[in-house]
């Protein structure tokens, strides 16, 4: 009664290989496991044999069972990812879509006048309440940007594609220099004498805003920036910074610390603990890294930030005798990442309607 389920077990494990839906599984593991089936009965006939030989076979008997298990589990596992890719596939939303109220409203022609006006005005309803909203990272932005705007800076802009002047040298940073590498810079071939590059910072705007204007200067540049960096929980390789940059008379590195302290408070509205780590940037002396805490108590670096070079100011027409400044940038898609507590910041480049729907 104990021998031949070797061949059992591999018709079972062969089964359920193949099996094509869960309710297959289900009746093969009914067939091998269940109150009728063979093992079943065998368990319950083990009484009949003699001790010694009721160990051995008992044994075997719970190995079969783990094996017919074990496959069990892992079709179970097979099928529910499959069943789960076709739902998301079938549940994901057109967004061409075009809510044709007129075409909707064709097969009610024939009803009474107050019934259609009635539907009419539910569809409409219906419309507006699966109306599209603004992504997560364009709201972050738009609340730093009021949020600024609130301690009197204004908003400035940058080109994306920027030259090695702009990105590089005009922020301290010469050809030879170190830092450059780290920056992990995509750079674009436009044929041009010049070096030019997809901007991997927003700190050029800076210069392009200092170039143009005398002190003092209050401004702040939200936009896009991108890098080689491979996508990860915390990383996108187009990914958006907000710079921050004041110049003024006796400006000192507590007016930055005490700007970074109000503008978390006013951005988070909750209590959440910051910390500046010295740090180095070439267009920055002193220099500081900029993090946050996470609920589970770990910290992400949101930023950077330091009182902006001499070489800078000079680079920009500024005398430094007489202006001083500080400056940040921070990361946006990470500063949304911590407001809203979400885990993987690639969820705000899928585009599932589902996910974005939540802000
Ligand atoms: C800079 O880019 C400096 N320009 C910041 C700065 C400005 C310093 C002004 C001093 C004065 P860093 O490389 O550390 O520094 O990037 C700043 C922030 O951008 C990071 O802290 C992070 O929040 C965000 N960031 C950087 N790389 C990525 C990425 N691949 N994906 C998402 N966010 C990123």
């Amino acid at each position: 009664m104990i021998e031949g389920y070797e061949q059992d077990v591999a018709d079972a494990e062969e089964r359920l290989a193949a099996a094509a839906d869960l309710d297959a599984v289900a009746g093969i593991e009914r067939d091998m496991l269940g109150r009728r089936s063979k093992f079943t009965e065998a368990k319950r006939r083990l009484g009949e044999l003699d001790a010694g030989e009721r160990a051995a076979a008992g044994r075997r008997l719970n190995e079969a069972r783990g094996r017919v298990e074990a496959a069990v589990a892992a079709a179970r596992g097979r099928l529910a990812a499959a069943d789960r890719a076709e739902r998301y596939a079938a549940e994901r939303l057109d967004l061409t879509e075009r809510l044709d109220l007129a075409e909707r409203l064709r097969p009610t022609e024939r009803l009474h006048p107050a019934e259609r006006l009635r539907l009419a005005e539910r569809l409409r309803q219906q419309a507006v309440s699966s109306r599209g909203r603004f992504h997560p990272v364009t709201q972050a932005r738009d609340r730093l940007e009021d949020v600024f705007v609130g301690m009197g800076y204004t908003v400035a802009e940058g080109p994306e594609v920027e030259t090695a002047w702009y990105n590089f040298e005009a922020l301290n940073i010469p050809d030879w220099h170190p830092a450059r590498g780290s920056f992990d810079t995509i750079f674009v071939d436009l044929g041009a004498p010049e070096e030019v590059m997809l901007r991997s910072h927003t700190s050029p705007v800076q210069i392009r805003v200092m170039e143009k204007r005398k002190p003092p200067v209050y401004i702040v540049a939200p936009g896009r920036t991108f890098r080689t960096d491979t996508a990860d929980a915390t990383h996108l390789p187009a990914f958006n910074q907000i710079e921050g940059l004041a110049v003024d008379r006796n400006i000192t590195m507590g007016d930055l610390a005490g700007t970074i302290d109000e503008f978390v408070r006013a951005f988070f509205g909750r209590e959440v603990k910051s910390r500046l780590r010295p740090s180095y940037f070439p267009f920055t002396e002193p220099s500081a890294e900029f993090d946050i805490s996470r609920p589970d108590g770990s910290w992400l670096e949101l930023g950077g930030c330091g009182m902006v070079h001499p070489n800078v100011l000079s680079n920009c027409g500024i005398d430094p005798e007489e202006w001083q400044g500080f400056a940040f940038g921070f990361g946006i898609d990470r500063l949304a990442v911590m407001r809203h507590e979400i885990d993987d910041i690639r969820e705000f480049v899928n585009s599932d309607t589902r996910f974005l729907s939540q802000f």
